[in-house]
């Protein structure tokens, strides 16, 4: 019986890039002292508990005339990559398009920027790259009523607030992703923790559901939704960084990896995977019929440290000799 996730359980291997924002403060704030559970680049807005207006100045870092998306679909073409996962809006509430909703978005803070939501999904297309959006549904550091964790020592949020930020945020924006950018093969959405135990309701993850299912119903939804893979409405199952599926799994799977710790660039990255270690990983899924989603974090002027390159491209030509296809 053929479904929706085929190309997807035999495409294998995937890129994931985390861009936004936090790649213009390369994981450094003002000599930054407060700890956290991770020091991940994209966290930073968080961590160092920065106004949202002054953190959408981190925009002006931007070189748009060195911008090219074509760039990254060709690295992950040459990786032996099937499909691309870009975070058109992580947990600073920032989106990478053009977006009619809210003013929190590349056009309001830099003039010069352009829409790179849409110039990837041309390139993707140019190369026969499947292209999916990640969208952080569950936390939003910007909206008054998204989830924060910081929230928790400051003030309550009420189930009719997150509504309404779920109404007028994320349902809007994820039909704009749904609606603007031609064919999307996946929308990953990042909740860790089932949504019992959030502010988020069944009947809200049910809205998006429905919504995919009648404006792209050939758009894979990945498991961090919040809801179990045994939903029949769950196409595939994200585990952990890095985690390896069980034997016995019978439903599609994969893991998302780093080449190196932080997902967002991070200028004091010291703590790379080896090739070796990437290709064991991904042989280790592969071997158990899972994928393998692996992450750049490009800078604020589109380029990638030379580790995450070669890394890539030896990658690619270990690919190229004793991969499928
Ligand atoms: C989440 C995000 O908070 C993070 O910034 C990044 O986008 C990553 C892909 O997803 O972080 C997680 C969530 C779950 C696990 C690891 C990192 N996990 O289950 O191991």
């Amino acid at each position: 019986q053929e479904s929706r996730t085929d190309w997807w359980t035999d495409a294998r291997f995937g890129m994931f890039i985390h861009w936004g924002l936090y790649s213009g403060a390369e994981g450094l704030w003002k000599g930054e002292k407060i700890r956290h559970f991770n020091n991940y680049a994209e966290w930073i807005k968080y961590r160092n508990r920065i106004p949202t207006e002054e953190y959408g100045k981190l925009a002006e870092r931007f070189v748009w005339d060195d911008i090219n998306p074509e760039e990254w679909v060709l690295l992950a073409k040459n990786a032996g990559m099937h499909y691309i996962t870009i975070t058109a809006k992580h947990h600073d509430g920032f989106a990478l398009w053009d977006t009619k909703v809210g003013s929190y978005s590349f056009k309001n803070y830099d003039p010069k920027s352009r829409d790179i939501i849409a110039e990837l999904a041309d390139a993707c297309k140019k190369h026969d790259m499947k292209l999916g959006f990640y969208y952080s549904h569950w936390v939003d550091w910007e909206h008054p009523y998204g989830w924060d964790h910081n929230r928790e020592l400051t003030k309550d949020l009420t189930d009719a607030q997150f509504d309404q930020y779920w109404q007028e945020k994320v349902i809007p924006q994820i039909q704009e992703l749904l609606t603007n950018y031609g064919d999307i093969a996946m929308l990953w959405f990042d909740m860790w923790i089932p949504h019992q135990q959030t502010i988020v309701k069944e009947r809200q993850l049910r809205q998006i559901i429905d919504m995919v299912r009648e404006l792209q119903p050939a758009c894979l939804i990945n498991s961090r939704l919040g809801l179990p893979v045994s939903d029949p409405e769950i196409d595939f199952e994200t585990l952990g960084d890095n985690q390896l599926g069980a034997v016995y799994q019978n439903n599609p799977w994969q893991t998302p990896g780093t080449i190196a710790h932080s997902w967002g660039y991070h200028a004091l990255e010291n703590d790379w995977k080896s090739t070796n270690q990437l290709l064991q990983a991904l042989i280790n899924n592969v071997s158990l019929n899972g994928n393998f989603m692996l992450n750049i974090g490009p800078r604020a002027d589109g380029s990638l440290p030379y580790e995450s390159i070669s890394r890539l491209e030896d990658m690619g030509k270990w690919l190229a000799i004793n991969g499928e296809s």
